[in-house]
């Protein structure tokens, strides 16, 4: 009879085993962005919502955790469509955040272009494909893939370049012949809203929620998030912008990182605090 502890102990153990393999496997089959080889590419409109400057704020903590620190990331600043209204000036926050992983197609597109141009055929060529989460519309997007039609005729664009979009809004204000066009040449995905919960994406829209000043400890990423919030703040419904009702009642809404989430498998994530607890630090 003394075997049968040491027997309950090896079936334990084999059991566990299995479960961890079974998580490791779900795990590498969510996330299709490959981190040895792969470019995530975050356009932000940055107009006239203020939401796209707590993004920012979320992707940096996202790509500060050790789990992404790794991942090649660029983000694009000004990839507005045919909207009307004015410009929320991410500059002083991005320079902080991505130091040089950013580009102002703001100040100017093609410059913004040339510059991710470069970076999309490193990894093109090296067999990587590119990720593109859309913080906005799809019209930067869209002169992209020319660019990458023009210079790459090789590359299949329809396997190689992913968009992800998570807003009908954002659809319905890029340029009618560019989102069109994006939708035929990429793989483009359309997911459920970040800006609710439990639609199947994360919802990162919370009003008065202020418990990211104790969830962040990192200095650097603290300093982002108060320049964030203070941005948001003072042009939230200004001159006509939007007035994002989460942001004005001194909440947060970093709706769009539910399409990264979504590029890197991470999706199961409930709404902002499940974020904070999991990935701030
Ligand atoms: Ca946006
Ligand atoms: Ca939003």
């Amino acid at each position: 009879m003394k075997s049968k502890p040491l027997i309950f102990a090896a079936i334990t153990a084999l059991f566990v085993c299995f479960e961890s393999f079974t998580i490791k496997a779900e795990l590498v089959l969510a996330a299709e962005f490959n981190i040895k080889k792969d470019l995530l590419l975050v356009n932000f409109d940055c107009k006239t919502d203020v939401d796209d400057i707590h993004t920012a704020a979320a992707l940096i903590t996202l790509m500060s955790h050790s789990k992404f620190e790794k991942v090649n990331y660029h983000a694009v600043a000004g990839t507005y469509g045919i909207q009307e209204g004015l410009y929320v000036p991410p500059n002083d926050l991005f320079q902080l955040a991505f130091e040089d992983n950013w580009s102002d197609a703001d100040a100017n597109s093609n410059k913004a272009l040339e510059q991710v141009m470069k970076k999309v055929k490193k990894t093109l060529n090296k067999n990587g494909d590119i990720w593109i989460a859309e913080a906005g519309q799809s019209d930067f997007t869209a002169k992209l893939v020319k660019a990458i039609q023009a210079e790459l005729p090789k590359i299949d664009v329809s396997t190689r370049v992913h968009v992800v979009q998570h807003s009908d809004w954002n659809e319905k204000v890029t340029s009618p012949e560019s989102l069109k066009f994006v939708q035929a040449t990429t793989d483009y995905q359309k997911i459920p809203d970040g800006n609710a919960v439990g639609n199947g994406s994360p919802g990162f829209r919370i009003p008065e929620y202020t418990a990211w000043e104790s969830e962040i400890k990192d200095p650097k990423l603290l300093g982002i998030w108060e320049m964030a919030v203070e941005i948001g703040l003072a042009y939230n419904g200004k001159d006509g912008r939007y007035n994002n009702e989460a942001v004005a009642s001194g909440g947060l809404d970093f709706s769009d990182l539910s399409e990264v989430c979504w590029i890197f498998g991470i999706q199961n994530i409930k709404d902002a605090p499940q974020f904070f607890d999991e990935y701030g630090q």
